[in-house]
């Protein structure tokens, strides 16, 4: 682990109305879950994205009006970072949990498919990034176990209130060839190492360590999509002070 902040890329994922019981008074604003990402230029391979059921999220007002959805922590990072009006302050307009928005449809930017879902994610870390994290099975390792889990197992699927047409339809998109794992990385990798599911963190772990390529023109697609509008820089702080009681 490097010393200073770790920058991300929040992609900015539009809900789709219907909106969700949990946001009808958020009507005619609009609503973005926010995902943090090291890879914002493999965005065209996403097929959903991941929030974790019993997870805590809030939905914020930022100082033009539109709507983030992600953990308190990230929000109160984003308040030192001049997103909401008032510098250091987050005005909460809705708490949830991920459960609340399980199955809502959502686009976004340079996605190949039109329209993406949220799914369930067990293994998502309160202590990182948004909290919602965006999916794209063919390089993430994490990403292709936990939709090959979701595809494979209807009582799955049930529990968490996920129809059929929210997962069958999506298949890994292949979008960036490495020579030694062909252009479904994620994929390749999980295969060869006979990874079961999600639960095996180990062995995820290693296949992350094989796959992953920091930095891959990641540059040009970042501030493609940061120009239009479509995802925001944020920095997280390398260790939180939790003392601030106050939002
Ligand atoms: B990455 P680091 Cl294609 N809990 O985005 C668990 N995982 C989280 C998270 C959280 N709260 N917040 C973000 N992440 C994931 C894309 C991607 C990512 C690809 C390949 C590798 C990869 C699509 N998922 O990450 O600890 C997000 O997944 C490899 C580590 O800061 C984010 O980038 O290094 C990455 O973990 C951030 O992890």
């Amino acid at each position: 682990e490097g010393v200073g902040p770790q920058e991300y890329t929040l992609i900015k994922l539009k809900v789709l109305e219907p909106y969700p019981q949990k946001f009808s008074k958020l009507k005619g604003k609009n609503i973005y879950l926010v995902a943090a990402t090291l890879r914002p230029e493999t965005m065209f391979g996403q097929t959903n994205i991941w929030v974790r059921p019993d997870m805590k999220y809030i939905a914020h007002e930022l100082e033009n009006g539109d709507v983030f959805v992600c953990t308190r922590r990230s929000a109160r990072n984003m308040a030192y970072q001049g997103f909401t009006k008032e510098d250091g302050k987050i005005n909460v307009l809705v708490e949830l949990v991920g459960q609340d928005i399980m199955g809502v449809a959502l686009s976004g930017p340079l996605t190949s498919y039109k329209k993406i879902y949220t799914l369930p994610m067990l293994t998502i870390k309160e202590d990182k990034g948004t909290g919602v994290v965006t999916s794209v099975p063919s390089d993430a390792p994490d990403d292709f176990a936990a939709l090959r889990d979701l595809k494979n197992k209807q009582p799955f699927r049930e529990k968490y209130g996920i129809k059929d047409e929210m997962v069958l339809p999506y298949d890994p998109v292949p979008i960036i060839d490495v020579p030694e794992f062909g252009n479904l990385c994620a994929v390749t990798v999980c295969e060869q190492m006979k990874i079961q599911s999600q639960n095996d963190r180990d062995q995820l772990q290693e296949a992350k360590e094989k796959v992953y390529l920091k930095g891959f023109y990641e540059g040009i697609m970042t501030k493609k999509m940061v120009d239009a509008g479509e995802a925001v820089i944020y920095f997280e702080p390398e260790k939180q002070v939790m003392s601030r009681s106050a939002d």
